[in-house]
């Protein structure tokens, strides 16, 4: 799908059994190639995570912040303190989307063998109908996504400064992936806000 046709502003993309709203240029070349500079200062980890009862290592470095820890794939993320310059996107973000976010998972991915495997954000902490606003910065890769009852698939090609956004049931119904690419690449970030709702018994 040719994102590059979408006008100035979030654009609805027309989904099965879910909502996508994109805005390719969400950010111009010149303030992304800044934010991408001083992103790649915070303090990225590679963590392990749990799969099919083993611990392995993620394939990509990853950031967390947030005003509530958060678990998946046996991985809690305590909650932590944000950096200015990811309070500084998260509002402009939410000004623009209409959508509230409390805490944001980055992953760099240093090059094309660096990927995320087909998963759904959809751990309990993030409610029933997540909303998951996603900045990429950096080298354009394949975003994939496939329906879970049908097999339907689409592919968006993710390009620096590109806000993506997915709501409503699109957890509920569908996987998406970062996939392995052979070809020359450059380091990419995608910074994913969440919103964690308040849980029976917080405080
Ligand atoms: O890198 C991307 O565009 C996707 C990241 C993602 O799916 C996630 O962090 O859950
Ligand atoms: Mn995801």
């Amino acid at each position: 799908m040719d994102l590059f046709s979408q006008q100035e502003g979030l654009a609805r993309i027309e989904l099965t059994d879910g909502e996508l709203l994109v805005q390719p240029h969400f950010y111009c070349a010149s303030r992304c190639r800044a934010l991408f500079t001083s992103l790649e200062q915070l303090n990225w980890q590679q963590q392990a995570i749990q799969m099919f009862g083993k611990s392995v290592m993620q394939p990509r470095l990853q950031f967390w912040c947030g005003d509530k820890p958060y678990t998946y794939s046996g991985l809690t993320l305590p909650a932590t303190p944000w950096p200015r310059i990811l309070l500084a996107i998260k509002s402009e973000i939410e000004q623009v989307s209409g959508y509230q976010f409390n805490s944001v998972l980055g992953n760099l991915y240093r090059d094309g063998q660096d990927y995320m495997g087909w998963h759904s954000d959809d751990e309990p902490e993030l409610g029933s109908c997540p909303v998951i606003a996603s900045l990429s910065l950096g080298q354009t890769r394949r975003f994939l996504m496939r329906h879970k009852q049908t097999g339907e698939k689409h592919e968006f090609a993710l390009g620096d400064g590109c806000l993506l956004i997915m709501a409503g049931a699109t957890q509920h119904h569908w996987l998406h992936q970062i996939a392995k690419t052979q070809r020359q690449c450059e380091p990419r970030i995608n910074l994913t806000f969440r919103y964690i709702p308040n849980q029976p018994g917080d405080a």
